[in-house]
């Protein structure tokens, strides 16, 4: 059987005039407040995204490292920009893929956002094609592993992150905060870290309650603990764009800085060897395909 990996990610617009498309995109529809524009708009001519998108370029490096790591074609799909989940099925198909591994790369599962990537999926497969579908590798030893690596031997307090997501995913047993708590005790102990928490970061103004607490907040509280010196080891992420250079580079930093406390962060996986070779082995299993000697 011919196998095909679709590597799912959120997409980035390329330049600051998709901005207005890219949010559309997100909201599904739903009205965008004027200011909030605006304010997007300013955050990513603040990260530079004229000059490059962090996000797609490191997409495409990791295709490529990935498609080279397995041997079979990879291509990817975004689920808010181009080339849409929907693109990289349909080239999948025509290069001939009769099973395809949907992976996205984002570890943890939640109906608000991995089962997003999911319904794209299957509706553009549509049938054509035996589809595999990787739900959450949070717990993956190689990704804990690499993890663990950029924190073990800190003196710091380590502040893991994610994503918040809307509180209302509680109510309905949704195993997202479950698995992020899960991947941070499994890296901490992997690294002999005992001093860390977890914090979300990331919270849209949708109106209603996210999860918390948020890290501009916990950063407070830890001020309050003492606490002065912070390694952030985002664990809901694994590349470098938005949420990582703004929400924890710029606002983050900045919001410790006014604490009088130091804030460093991990370098993100991104398109790292280890890491390939990580998301190699979790297509691999999902396909029950052998390892190479
Ligand atoms: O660098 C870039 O250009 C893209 C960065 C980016 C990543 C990302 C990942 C996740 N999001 C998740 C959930 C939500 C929910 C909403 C939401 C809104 C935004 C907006 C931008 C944005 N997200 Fe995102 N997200 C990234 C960027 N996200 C921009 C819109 C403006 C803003 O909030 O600043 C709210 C949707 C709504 O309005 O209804 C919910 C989750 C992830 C991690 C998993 C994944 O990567 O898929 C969960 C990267």
């Amino acid at each position: 059987m011919s196998d095909a990996v679709v590597l799912m990610a959120y997409g980035s617009p390329e330049r600051l005039a998709d901005v207005p498309a890219y949010y559309a995109d997100i909201r599904g529809g739903r009205a965008i407040a004027p200011e909030h524009l605006a304010d997007l708009v300013e955050r990513y001519r603040r990260v530079g995204i004229e000059e490059s998108s962090p996000l797609n370029a490191i997409t495409e490096q990791t295709r490529s490292a990935l498609e080279a790591e397995l041997g079979i074609r990879v291509f990817t799909g975004m689920k808010h920009w181009t080339p849409h989940i929907a693109d990289a099925v349909e080239s999948a198909i025509a290069a001939g893929a009769e099973r395809i591994a949907g992976l996205v790369l984002a570890p943890h599962y939640s109906a608000l956002s991995i089962q997003g990537y999911r319904e794209q999926l299957e509706a553009a497969v549509a049938g054509r094609a035996t589809l595999v579908f990787i739900d959450s590798w949070h717990d993956e030893p190689g990704f804990v592993g690499l993890l663990a690596d950029r924190i073990r031997g800190t003196a710091a307090h380590v502040v893991f992150t994610a994503h918040s997501l809307p509180a209302r995913i509680l109510a309905s047993g949704d195993p997202y905060k479950e698995q992020l708590l899960e991947t941070s005790r499994l890296v901490a102990e992997a690294a002999a870290v005992d001093d860390w928490s977890f914090s979300f970061q990331s919270e849209s103004p949708t109106g209603e309650p996210w999860l918390g607490p948020d890290i501009l907040d916990h950063l407070g509280e830890l001020h309050g603990r003492g606490i002065d010196d912070v390694l952030v080891c985002p664990i809901g992420f694994v590349s470098d764009h938005l949420e990582i250079r703004w929400d924890i580079d710029v606002e983050a930093r900045e919001r410790a800085s006014e604490l009088g406390m130091r804030l460093d962060r991990i370098e993100m996986p991104n398109a790292d060897a280890a890491f390939i070779r990580t998301l190699a082995d979790i297509v691999r299993w999902a396909l029950r395909v052998p390892s190479p000697a």
